[in-house]
């Protein structure tokens, strides 16, 4: 391709509103524009890349037994309300009417639409299990669309969905598809973690999330310093035992703490370790209130309160049900004298607590002397509170670190969440009609290529991997006015594509200086700059990797090229 003929806007400066690497250098590097608010177009070279994702992503796939199809980005809103989600789902589903007024969801995920096109077509066992994916934009009408592709309102994503008549059969595809997608980002270059992570809305048990290490992650990844062990942090179990004092309980006392509100203010107040308080929370988990206790030191995981309590949703309540629920401002909520239908549930570091303290369920009063065993009735044990650094590794072995994550795959077991929902049914070995059982697949596509370019660049610009990278070769002369330089250029770029390389060739009447800072920024693996040699046929090759730069005869180019691609 000549650069002339194509479109690559580059820009000298970094735009304002991009604040991390992939989104500063893909927008300058002439990848990426935006047209408004988390909606970007992908410029010819962007093409080229995501290209060469979805047909890694396509082989791995193909092996592992999927078949790729395509469905509508339209849906009927009669499928998700056959789901329940047109109700659940909020301003994120994009949702708009057509001509005739029929309600329509703009494709956030299709679950509801795989499912409705199977029970149609599927009526046997014997035409299970079958996987089935497509790649194609989504639309999600994220509040905070941020970070460039990292977080869009539309975005390319590559969902599979698979068909069981048994748990047996939808565990083997499971853990083919898992292995399809370690060799999918592993080809693609990125260091990525498998992570235990949680179904949220999706229900259904196993579940994992596919995080590529970097700092500007949402996610934070708990994983162990000396085993294999990795969870998102949301799941991660911590310890359940904790050391607990031998000094005898004493009588429980109410003591006035005026205005001491937060742990830090009262165990400060009262002269006590954080270790000795007892943090209690009120959560509203779907329709319902649960009182949390936690040990001071410690933070409640609100997904682990969801899961204790098989929740949809469960998050902190609002200061003023708090105040009419428990008839107390937060900062000296306790779990004495509560309504009797207020469950209470405590973390395991609760049980540690000796003579500790807590609210007194009155403005500027708390207990002291508490001992939960003796003084807290109806108490369930559970493990509520995040895990932390330095916490023993669930697996047993080391001991836990985190990092922040970057999720490019979700991969779930459904079970018949959607096949009962939907009557996706087929009849069994004994003619028995049965609900599907299901899995479901999920690659950020887009995002996995902005992912790519957080790990791979430098303060030039990006560093593409061969197997992702727009172009293999970039032909530079220096000055198009010179007929040597030209007239090797051309031959080179002719021979190169002969011998199948994707060639960018610089033809641009530009300063060399330009030339070569474009050609760092767009990142290709290797440069062939044709200079004042020409004439001698001896060019410069330059690796983008490690900057290294070597003076050889055009002929030796091919065998260069071949021990570099491995063709
Ligand atoms: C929605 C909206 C946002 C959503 C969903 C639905 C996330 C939704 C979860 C999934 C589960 C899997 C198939 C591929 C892999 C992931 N955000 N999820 O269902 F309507 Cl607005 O998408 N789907």
């Amino acid at each position: 391709m000549k650069q002339s003929m194509t479109f690559i806007p580059t820009l000298r400066e970094v735009p304002a509103d991009a604040d991390i690497k992939s989104h500063q250098l893909l927008l300058r590097a002439g990848y990426i524009r935006q047209n408004t608010s988390g909606i970007y177009s992908y410029m010819p070279l962007a093409a080229k890349v995501l290209q060469k994702i979805q047909n890694i992503i396509r082989e791995e796939m193909e092996n592992a037994g999927a078949a790729e199809l395509l469905m509508p980005a339209l849906q009927q809103s009669e499928l998700w309300q056959e789901s329940g989600r047109w109700y659940s789902y909020g301003p994120e589903l994009m949702r708009f009417r057509d001509r005739h007024n029929r309600e329509f969801a703009l494709g956030a995920t299709h679950e509801e639409v795989i499912t409705s096109l199977l029970r149609d077509e599927v009526k046997s066992y014997k035409r299970l299990p079958l996987t089935l994916y497509q790649i194609q934009s989504k639309f999600r009408d994220e509040k905070r669309p941020r970070f460039g592709l990292l977080r869009g309102r539309e975005f390319i994503m590559k969902d599979a969905y698979s068909f069981h008549s048994s748990q047996e059969s939808l565990d083997e595809v499971y853990d083919k598809i898992f292995q399809a997608y370690s060799n999918i980002f592993s080809r693609c270059g990125l260091d990525f973690r498998a992570v235990i992570a949680d179904s949220g809305a999706m229900g259904g048990k196993d579940t994992h999330e596919f995080m590529v290490l970097s700092e500007v992650g949402e996610d934070t990844i708990a994983y162990s310093d000396t085993s294999k062990y990795a969870a998102n942090i949301e799941m991660a179990p911590a310890p359940m035992e904790y050391e607990k004092s031998n000094e005898e309980p004493k009588d429980i006392e109410k003591v006035e703490t005026p205005n001491q509100k937060t742990i830090e203010e009262v165990a400060a107040f009262l002269n006590v370790e954080k270790e000795k308080c007892i943090k209690t929370l009120l959560f509203k988990a779907d329709d319902s209130f649960v009182l949390v206790l936690v040990r001071g030191d410690y933070e409640i995981n609100d997904i682990k309160v969801k899961n204790l309590v098989e929740a949809r949703t469960a998050e902190l309540a609002a200061q003023e049900e708090t105040k009419e629920v428990l008839n107390c401002v937060t900062g000296y909520v306790g779990p004495l004298n509560i309504p009797t239908d207020v469950k209470v549930i405590a973390d395991y570091s609760v049980q540690s607590v000796v003579n500790g303290v807590c609210g007194a369920n009155e403005e500027n009063f708390h207990y002291v002397n508490i001992n939960p065993d003796r003084d807290i009735p109806s108490i369930q044990y559970a493990d509520l509170r995040f895990i932390e650094e330095g916490d023993a590794s669930p697996d047993g072995e080391g001991s836990i670190k985190f990092a922040r994550g970057i999720e490019v795959g979700h991969v779930f077991k459904l079970g018949t969440r959607y096949s009962v929902d939907m009557n996706a049914m087929y009849l069994d070995e004994n003619g028995r009609s049965q609900p599907m059982i299901m899995g479901c697949y999920g690659i950020g596509v887009s995002r996995t290529m902005a992912s790519i370019v957080e790990q791979y660049n430098d303060e030039k610009g990006i560093i593409w991997p061969l197997s992702v990278t727009p172009f293999d070769v970039h032909v530079i002369p220096v000055n198009v006015k010179s007929d040597d330089q030209v007239a090797l250029s051309d031959k080179l770029y002719k021979d190169l594509k002969a011998k199948g390389y994707d060639v960018l060739y610089d033809d641009r009447a530009e300063r060399a200086g330009v030339k070569f800072a474009d050609a760092d920024l767009i990142g290709l693996p290797v440069r062939i700059t044709v200079g004042k040699r020409a004439g001698e046929g001896i060019v410069e090759v330059k690796f983008r990797r490690n900057g290294e730069s070597q003076e050889i005869h055009a002929d030796e180019l091919p065998g260069l090229l071949n021990d570099l691609f491995l063709r």
